[in-house]
């Protein structure tokens, strides 16, 4: 017997909305304690003994036990024969989607990625030059969460900032590798893979040890071990973000056939029990039509128990007294995916500031953007989108800035910094632009 998958049924009328809406919306990333030691010591021990630690906890968590760490890695040749053992439609689909996914990032590469600089009227240089990370370090989770489409929405945005090295870890038990992810590998230009996973694999990446080279930079989802391994590590590399539980919210004016967004209410659903599906929508019969099709649609799906408890536990059914109070919820919600189901959605979309992706008109399914439309599926989750943005080709890239002053400059710019210097007592600082004025 399937479960019954009844989300929240608010409405903006009802007296409590606001206290529903809010317990409704909290999710709170608490760290367990007992999860935090363990993973410091993994950490520390991983610092101190390099291979022989990661040997020892891929053994022990991974069932996996070989004499050294070069067993581990995986080779190019063997990325590759991943890849040519695909049925010939996986291997065309995983291609169209890196072309794509390749495309968008180039664009976003143009757009906003590349140096810059002007000269003031007296000569000065004044830029930023944009430069790739050396090495990079992609989390690729194992078992249920393996997802290929993760491993090149992480390596490609690398690899068209221009890094080198691309290192991939991925939790490998009992020996048993993903073909899909290998070959995603190799689609993706990964440099080095090793199977390896969980806290001692962000640590041997952080690190270094004899085998697994030391990243400047850890991407990549992971369980409640990689997270707090990868807070913890932040700092000496730099992290992408703790990513939450995926998240939609679909706004409709009801012109979206209700089973289409039933089951784009799903498809995040089914990530996971924690994950969120929300409707907003100020038709109340359509609300009821989409409910129906939740319930039709349910028995037929594989994962019905995990749809059923997100949908119950933690999704909602909300009817707004408008198409401008939905959007303005949305906006309070921040959603990492926002799907605008409506007949006109250019006409909602200049009213959406927060979201991680909008997906705009009824043929924009969510589980596009997951796979192969372009943009990054790596998204802001847990309301983050307030502040941060999607995964992209300025998180494999840094910035310098650059400062060339002419002769004729140096004779403002000195004056300005000494009358600066001497009022904060430094007076290397003032001397040394003091120097540099003409007499
Ligand atoms: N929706 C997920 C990404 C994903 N979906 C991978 C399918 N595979 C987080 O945005
Ligand atoms: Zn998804």
């Amino acid at each position: 017997m399937t479960p019954a998958a009844q989300p929240l049924r608010l409405s903006t009328a009802q007296p409590d909305f606001e206290s529903a809406f809010q317990a409704r919306l909290h999710w709170s990333a608490d760290t367990d304690a007992e999860v935090e030691q363990r993973v410091a010591s993994i950490l520390a021990d991983v610092a101190a003994r390099g291979d022989a630690a990661v040997l020892e906890y891929t053994a022990r968590f991974d069932q996996l036990q070989v004499a050294s760490m070069a067993e581990l890695e995986l080779s190019q040749g063997e990325l590759k024969a991943a890849f040519d053992s695909l049925p010939a439609p996986q291997r065309d689909a995983l291609e169209q989607a890196t072309a794509r996914v390749r495309t968008y990032h180039e664009a976003q590469k143009r757009a906003a990625g590349e140096s810059w600089s002007y000269r003031d009227a007296d000569g000065t240089l004044l830029g930023q030059k944009v430069t790739p990370l050396d090495r990079v370090g992609i989390y690729v989770p194992g078992g249920k969460a393996a997802y290929p489409s993760s491993v090149l929405m992480n390596a490609l945005p690398a690899r068209v900032a221009g890094v080198e090295d691309i290192v991939m870890v991925v939790p490998t038990p009992r020996g048993e590798k993903n073909a899909l992810v290998l070959a995603a590998a190799w689609l993706g230009g990964v440099t080095r893979a090793f199977c390896v996973g969980g806290a001692q694999a962000v640590a041997a990446l952080a690190y270094g040890t004899a085998t697994v080279p030391r990243v400047d930079k850890i991407t990549g989802p992971g369980n409640a071990y990689v997270a707090s391994a990868k807070r913890r590590v932040f700092g000496q590399v730099g992290i992408d973000m703790i990513a939450g539980p995926s998240e939609i919210l679909v706004l409709a004016d009801g012109s979206t056939p209700a089973d289409w967004v039933a089951m784009d209410l799903f498809s995040q659903a089914e990530h996971d029990e924690l994950a969120q599906s929300i409707l907003l929508s100020p038709d109340a019969t359509y609300i009821e039509r989409v409910q129906a099709e939740i319930d039709r649609l349910l028995p037929q799906m594989p994962r019905a128990g995990i749809i059923a408890r997100s949908l119950s536990g933690r999704g909602a059914l909300i009817h707004t007294r408008s198409m401008e109070e939905a959007c303005e919820i949305s906006n309070r919600i921040a959603p990492e995916h926002l799907e605008i189901a409506s007949a006109e959605p250019q006409r909602w979309e200049p009213l959406l500031r927060h979201a991680g992706a909008i997906f705009l008109g009824a043929f924009t399914s969510e589980s596009l953007g997951d796979y192969c439309a372009g943009p990054n599926h790596v998204l802001p989750t847990s309301r983050t989108a307030r502040f941060s943005s999607p995964l992209g080709v300025y998180d494999f890239q840094k910035r310098s800035s650059l400062i060339e002053v002419s002769e004729q400059g140096a004779q403002v710019l000195g004056r300005i910094a000494s009358v600066l210097a001497h009022g904060e007592g430094l007076q290397a600082h003032a001397r040394a632009a003091e120097m540099r004025l003409k007499p």
